[in-house]
């Protein structure tokens, strides 16, 4: 479903807020019919993690289910509307009941859920919601999950997290973005899909394909509003699908230094009567892979930036607008051009800011980590399904120019991963990438124990590496870190032949730790760290960008390398920075 707006023919209400909420350890409410009434109930955030919130409460480290529920009034004014609901994110399985009726379930996080609850609800009157949310994972989930038996199984405790998890982020559970309920016409646009060419300077080509639901329109008519003037083409339309393309003269393209956002506005008629409308801002920009260099409109561009979370005290992952503002404005004054949406996609009010303000990004899929002893054809289902709804939601921003369908896989080291298996797994996933959206490249970051034959290398448009020499390798050897990383890079590029994009290099750093020899930790140490891999990476004509990891300071799953957090970041995790910080402005500023 496409982004829910307000116009002249669509409604949407916020019904985010205090929420009711039960934690369900012993997994009895769905056969206590708490769908009817959960005791017992205490009070919650929406949107907002669970765990620090409800800390006193013992939810910290609360893996399982939990009851959320609350009251929604529906205005008389939606009858004869479709009504819907959008729950912005829940992670990471859930259930609905409305007006104790199952609506409907969803696996996988970090995306909209989106139901019809025509009928379940009452107009003019209070409905109820209830919602049993799940944040445990498994092999065939996407991210997968791991158990702390599993752990024992494989021999490896001192790998174990607590909560047992397959990644370096914590597993927050709750409701992370808003809760909207909103309305469409009967008939209805049901989704948009705009890619752009640029065929010079000053004239662009829009691809549009609109798909509509219910229809007898037999018309479209766009408005497309910008550089000074409204260009209005009117379609005839048959069936419940439209494919058009059609080039803009004096155009003005979208860059990282002019931003510029086009109206499109999108009509859908009867005979002259208009029956719904929907309007979406787009930027004319073209992005392309040619030889070792990314081009935007043609030129090339280096990416220079971090790979960030969504994570901040109290509120975990959930979406918060004041940090919004404050990490754009830290990423503008530290001169980075670009963010990593590490590691599963982010609310996206992030890039409807990136295309605001000419930031380009790089989208990635959850599937952080892969273990390709466990992955299966359940996981791969999961896989294509979340690449499915990521494009989905994400295919129109201009601020996006790669996909990332995965994250460092194999970072087990299993040897089986180079048999066949990871080039079979990862040939598939890009091959599906690539065919619902030709028109941006894909990534998957690879890791330094996957090695530099990793199968994604062959798969990806462009090679991307996680590297921590000088870090988890040669650790205090930061000249020996750099000679070994150069060494392996000219293998790659020389090897693959394609670009090469750094999209992980860091140091934890304890803020007020200081020395002045080469000491890890210390504030001193990560900042010669960064520089020193800017210089190198800087100096190879193959390398298309450097993303430090990582923005800020991120809460992690308890393990015994970790203070707390992961201290990797430039800003700590309340957004200070440390001397790094100033390093990196000086570097991209030049
Ligand atoms: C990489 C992962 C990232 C970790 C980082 C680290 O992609 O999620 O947080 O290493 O260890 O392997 O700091």
């Amino acid at each position: 479903m496409l982004t829910p707006q307000q116009n002249n023919f669509r409604d949407k209400n916020d019904i985010s807020g205090i929420w009711k909420f039960a934690a369900d350890p012993q997994k009895t409410g769905e056969k206590e019919n708490w769908n009817v009434k959960f005791n017992n109930a205490i009070k919650i955030a929406v949107p907002g993690s669970w765990n620090e919130q409800l800390e006193a409460e013992g939810l910290m480290h609360y893996v399982g289910n939990a009851w959320y529920a609350t009251d929604f009034f529906i205005p008389k004014y939606f009858d004869n509307k479709r009504i819907w609901i959008r729950i912005g994110s829940a992670d990471y399985y859930s259930k609905l009941w409305i007006n104790e009726k199952f609506v409907g379930d969803n696996l996988g996080g970090f995306l909209p859920i989106d139901f019809e609850i025509t009928s379940f609800v009452k107009t003019g009157e209070n409905n109820k919601l209830t919602l049993l949310i799940n944040n445990e994972l498994n092999s065939d989930t996407i991210p997968q999950g791991i158990s702390s038996d599993e752990y024992g199984e494989e021999n490896r405790r001192r790998e174990e997290t607590f909560p047992a998890a397959r990644f370096d982020f914590s597993p927050y559970g709750g409701i992370h973005r808003p809760v909207y309920i909103y309305t469409t016409p009967i008939q209805f646009i049901k989704d948009v899909s705009v890619s752009t060419y640029v065929m010079s300077s000053v004239k662009g080509k829009i691809k549009l394909k609109i798909d509509i639901e219910n229809s007898s329109a037999n018309q479209i008519r766009l408005y497309i509003t910008g550089n000074g003037a409204t260009i209005i083409k009117d379609f005839s339309l048959e069936g419940s699908s439209f494919e058009n393309e059609f080039e803009l003269n004096e155009c003005r393209l979208w860059s990282c230094d002019d931003p510029y956002l086009y109206k499109l506005k999108i009509e859908l008629l009867e005979d002259e009567n208009c029956l719904d409308e929907y309007s979406l801002k787009i930027g004319i920009r073209e992005v392309k892979i040619d030889g070792f260099n990314l081009l935007l409109n043609n030129e090339p561009v280096f990416l220079k930036g971090f790979g960030k979370h969504e994570d901040f005290p109290v509120i975990g992952k959930a979406l918060n607008l004041p940090l919004l503002i404050k990490d754009f404005s830290l990423m503008k004054w530290i001169n980075a051009n670009s963010f990593r949406t590490s590691h599963y996609p982010y609310a996206e009010e992030w890039l409807d800011f990136a295309d605001e303000n000419g930031f380009l990004v790089v989208n990635e899929v959850p599937a952080v980590s892969l273990d390709f002893r466990k992955t299966n054809e359940k996981t791969l289902k999961n896989h294509k399904d979340f690449i499915k709804k990521l494009i989905g939601r994400d295919k129109n921003h201009p601020s996006v120019i790669m996909w990332a369908p995965g994250n460092e896989p194999n970072l087990v080291g299993e040897e089986s991963y180079y048999n066949g298996s990871g080039d079979k797994y990862w040939k598939e996933i890009c091959e599906y990438t690539k065919q619902l959206d030709p028109s941006r490249p894909v990534t998957i970051p690879n890791c330094q124990r996957a090695g530099k034959d990793d199968p994604v290398f062959i798969h990806s448009d462009v090679v991307s590496l996680n590297r921590y020499y000088g870090w988890y390798e040669n650790p205090g050897l930061l000249d020996t870190a750099i000679k070994r990383f150069e060494e392996e890079m000219d293998y790659i590029a020389d090897k693959y032949k394609k670009p090469i994009f750094i999209t992980e290099f860091g140091a934890d750093t304890m803020p007020g730790f200081h020395s002045i020899s080469d000491q890890m930790f210390t504030e001193e140490y990560q900042s010669e760290f960064l520089k020193k891999y800017c210089e190198l990476i800087e100096s190879k004509d193959y390398t298309i960008g450097e993303h430090v990891w990582n923005f800020a300071d991120f809460k992690t799953p308890q393990h015994f390398r970790r203070v707390v957090l992961n201290l990797k970041g430039i800003f700590n995790r309340t957004r200070d920075p440390k001397l790094a910080a100033f390093t990196l402005k000086k570097i991209w500023g030049k």
